[in-house]
């Protein structure tokens, strides 16, 4: 663990005490009330952070999520509420000793309608599972990402999560139609909607939509959920240069125009070091120095083939693509998609990582990974970067066998700086959580950070929901 955590000064909380969990224990049942073995909720996905809350709580409805907030208010208890512990910013553990209040519970699928297209899921509910529930009539889940196996759909609304869907299907902003948000105070927050058009003033649900359990606990939402495409075809092809990936990038817009559902880059070293960590993976083509995901979408497997095919011979006429293949084999498509999936676990687990999550402008989009590289040295033992490109969204992340002083002060602030020169985001879909809150003044000016803080106010006056996070 870096020990950052050390340096935070506890709130003004109350301490938890033995008559508060007596009445938790009568309100959720004693099964649902856990105070040992908290490991798995203190700890972050990364292990760069532990935390030291003493109780887990774990509500069945959003009523018992509306009585454990009125108690933590009522006593000052600081809470942090938690979906998948899968967040990369230390949003989801406690620093201090905050109560976990997860969401594991909550993880019913309500509805789904297949002539709407409008699913009803409860914040709790593991991404993968709203997808198959979807898919069992047709639809799909407008959001995919590497963590969909542990992530909560409740998580991703509280992120406003991208992945790699977001080139087809937008962010969470258009396909969350409604939530449901228990507040500090206990009131429950209705704002579900079954439609898609609803202009009755404010619309505060996008307040809930990438706050971070800042604001509120999501309990619900509702979700916008398209067909699932009959036909799915990936290209995944090598080039020279990244000036061919962006002259690629421009020709799969221009001519896969509307069945365009991905559009990913990585480069050789994360290419390399994931291959390298996992032997089970396979990859058609290797030895470039960048690869690219490209996936279609469609509902005529010909037409789409066709295009698909046209598109990667005409690049590779130009020069631009030296090699690829074109698959709509369902296996052959997961096996591509493994790839890119596994490429932040191989650098997880190989060693130490300090991960940046940024929106940068295209044309400038990997110029930054080469600076860096140039900057750590030696020092660093993988700097490299890959990412949602048809988002403008760059993970550039910077390996080394343990946490290491001298890297860090040669990164941070670095590139939050030279992202603010380019009036890019210091996070681009993973949040601020805890990693970040120094950095927020990058992205966003002084005024703003205020409206925030008063914002945080007026919801929650006692600041007992997820302290230490986003806003300092
Ligand atoms: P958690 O990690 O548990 O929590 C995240 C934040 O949301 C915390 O601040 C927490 O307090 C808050 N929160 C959680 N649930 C609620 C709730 N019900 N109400 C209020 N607040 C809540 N992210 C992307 O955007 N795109 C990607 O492509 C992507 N790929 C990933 C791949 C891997 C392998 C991993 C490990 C992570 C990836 N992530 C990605 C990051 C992460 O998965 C997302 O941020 C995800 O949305 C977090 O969901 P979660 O349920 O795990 O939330
Ligand atoms: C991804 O797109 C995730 O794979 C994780 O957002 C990125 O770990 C990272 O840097
Ligand atoms: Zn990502």
């Amino acid at each position: 663990f870096t020990q950052i955590t050390d340096k935070v000064q506890r709130g003004n909380y109350a301490q938890l005490n033995d008559k508060d969990v007596v009445h938790f224990e009568q309100l959720l049942g004693k099964n649902h009330v856990l105070t040992e073995d908290l490991d798995a909720y203190n700890i972050c996905f990364q292990k760069r952070i532990r935390g030291n809350s003493k109780l887990v709580l774990k509500p069945g409805s959003t009523d018992e999520v509306a009585a454990i907030l009125r108690h933590c208010n009522e006593r000052r208890l600081a809470v942090v509420p938690q979906g998948g512990n899968t967040g990369l910013v230390g949003g989801s553990v406690p620093i201090c000793d905050e109560i976990v209040l997860s969401l594991q519970r909550l993880n019913k699928v309500l509805s789904v309608d297949e002539v709407t297209g409008i699913a009803i899921v409860e914040a709790g509910c593991i991404l993968e599972n709203f997808d198959q529930r979807a898919r069992d009539v047709g639809l799909t889940v407008p959001l995919d990402l590497g963590a969909k196996a542990s992530c909560h759909i409740g998580g991703n609304v509280s992120t406003n999560a991208g992945g790699v869907r977001v080139v087809r299907y937008g962010n969470l902003h258009g396909s969350v139609l409604g939530v449901e948000a228990v507040l500090a105070s206990g009131q429950v927050l209705d704002l579900m909607s079954n439609f898609k058009k609803d202009n009755t003033g404010y619309h505060m649900k996008h307040l809930f939509i990438g706050s971070e359990g800042t604001l509120g606990v999501v309990t619900k939402l509702s979700m916008l959920c398209p067909h699932a495409s009959k036909s799915v075809n990936v290209a995944f092809i090598g080039l020279n240069s990244f000036d061919d990936v962006l002259k690629t990038f421009v020709s799969a817009k221009r001519n896969l125009g509307e069945i365009l559902s991905s559009c990913e880059l990585i480069d050789h070293l994360a290419f390399d070091n994931a291959l390298d960590h996992y032997k089970f993976l396979k990859s058609p083509i290797t030895g470039y120095p960048f690869y690219m995901l490209i996936e279609t979408s469609g509902s005529n497997a010909t037409h789409d083939e066709e295009k698909i095919n046209q598109f990667i011979s005409d690049g590779m006429e130009r020069g631009e693509i030296i090699d690829g293949t074109v698959t709509g084999d369902p296996g052959k498509v997961q096996e591509i998609w493994k790839i890119r999936e596994m490429v932040p676990l191989a650098l997880i687990e190989k060693s130490f990582c300090f991960k940046y999550d940024i929106s940068l402008p295209l044309r400038d989009f990997y110029g930054i990974v080469d600076v860096l590289r140039e900057r750590c040295g030696p020092l660093a033992t993988i700097v490299c970067g890959y990412g949602h490109l048809g988002d403008s969204n760059l993970h550039l992340n910077v390996s080394c066998e343990h946490f290491n002083e001298d890297i860090y002060k040669r990164v941070e602030p670095f590139v939050y700086e030279y992202t603010s020169q380019l009036k890019g985001s210091i996070s681009a879909e993973h949040g601020i959580g805890f990693l970040k809150k120094n950095y927020l003044h990058y992205s966003k000016n002084p005024i703003a950070i205020d409206w925030m803080r008063d914002m945080k106010k007026m919801f929650d006056p006692n600041a007992i929901l997820n302290p230490y996070k986003m806003l300092n």
